[in-house]
């Protein structure tokens, strides 16, 4: 009787001792917020096959050469899904630059006839493909960049802003 009054103050102990655990710590995660822009001359750039550029906005200093490297992620042909970066003057037609060469096959989705609104410009990129290009944006404001392939300028659209 005695053996068994001992067990079940041992076993209240262990049940006593179990419930005393603490619950392990819940961290909540901190996640870096990546909305806040940092102003980088540097400039690098992806293109995808669902016609999307991975970034939209930037920021640099302007009068002050901007380092830009734009990659074509993607895998589908140059033919269907080729990709390039145009920068274009802050007062430029974006919508009337990007038909016009929307049209000009020929000269790789460059319209010639409003050249004087491309500030800098990559080629047209097949998979895989990169390049780099420098430029500098002499007046702060904002600058819109798009890709010129055929009804790619809706969706691959950003701003750079010199400040
Ligand atoms: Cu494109």
């Amino acid at each position: 009787m005695k053996k068994l009054l001992l067990i079940s103050i041992l076993s209240i102990g262990l049940i006593s001792c179990g419930s005393d655990k603490k619950e392990a710590e819940t961290t909540v995660p901190t996640k870096e917020t990546s909305t806040e822009t940092s102003v980088s001359n540097e400039i690098s750039l992806k293109g995808n096959d669902e016609m999307k550029f991975d970034t939209t906005k930037f920021t640099v200093n302007a009068g002050q050469e901007v380092t830009l490297t734009f990659t074509n992620e993607g895998i589908l042909p140059l033919e269907t899904m080729g990709h390039n970066v145009v920068v274009l003057e802050k007062n430029a037609d974006v919508a009337q630059f990007a038909n016009a060469s929307a049209k000009a096959k020929e000269t790789n989705y460059i319209s010639e006839l409003y050249i004087t609104d491309i500030i800098a410009q990559t080629k047209l990129l097949g998979p895989g493909e990169s390049e780099t290009i420098k430029f500098t944006l002499k007046e702060p404001g904002k600058y819109t960049f798009i890709c010129t392939f055929p009804g790619h300028w809706i969706a691959m659209k950003g701003t750079i802003t010199a400040i």
